[in-house]
């Protein structure tokens, strides 16, 4: 049976880059589960305020589930529930410092809300919570992408699928930010009222 490498992280950390990277050096497939949900017919409303299509979950996962592929597939997406964890062999959440985070987004035509919610979540590695959640502790490998160029981290996480590594960098980003945390959140949080 062909398995499923789930490539995860809060939007902005880079996952579509690494993703279609992986797919390419390892010859597996691609899917990014949004555009997925949207060719099955399993985009079921559009949240105006996150701007970004609500996905049927439980349709999505039966998709999955029941696809019988022809080469392992890299799925794309920070939407966990999406997929059917008996398939899943690795998952890949990838890290990164929420003030890079913050800059990488602030770069993107994303509202202030929604740049709020993702470091936000980043901060508390709710990506990384949900997975271990979703699929198992063994299975999930968190690894932190901050100083790591995308062909360092494509060499690291090949590595890690090939040989079907355990690897968990400690990643705790209060502790890093340390006494700058809650100025860092205010400024943020300040940022949404001011649109
Ligand atoms: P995601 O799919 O998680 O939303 P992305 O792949 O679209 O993220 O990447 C967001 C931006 O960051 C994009 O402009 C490419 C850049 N990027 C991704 N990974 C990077 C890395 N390791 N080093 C530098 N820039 C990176």
């Amino acid at each position: 049976m062909k398995s499923i490498i789930v490539v995860s992280g809060t939007p902005g950390v880079g996952k579509t880059t690494l993703a279609k990277l992986l797919a390419k050096r390892l010859n597996f497939n691609y899917i990014h589960i949004g555009e997925l949900a949207k060719r099955i017919g399993a985009v079921i409303g559009y949240d105006k305020e996150r701007k970004a299509d609500i996905i049927d979950v439980e349709k999505v996962s039966k998709y999955l589930a029941e696809l019988k592929p022809d080469k392992e597939i890299i799925v794309d997406t920070h939407v966990v529930e999406a997929i059917p964890p008996e398939k899943v062999k690795k998952v890949i959440v990838l890290r990164l410092d929420p003030r890079k985070l913050y800059e990488r987004l602030s770069e993107r035509d994303y509202p202030a809300d929604k740049i709020a919610e993702n470091v936000e979540s980043e901060v508390l590695g709710a990506c990384y919570i949900d997975s271990v959640k979703h699929f198992g502790s063994d299975k999930v490998a968190q690894i932190d992408a901050t100083e790591k160029s995308i062909e360092e981290l494509a060499e690291i996480v090949s590595h890690i699928i090939t040989e079907n590594l355990r690897y968990n960098e400690d990643i705790d980003w209060a502790e890093k930010l340390g006494n700058n945390l809650a100025e860092f959140l205010t400024k943020i949080a300040r940022a949404r009222f001011h649109r």
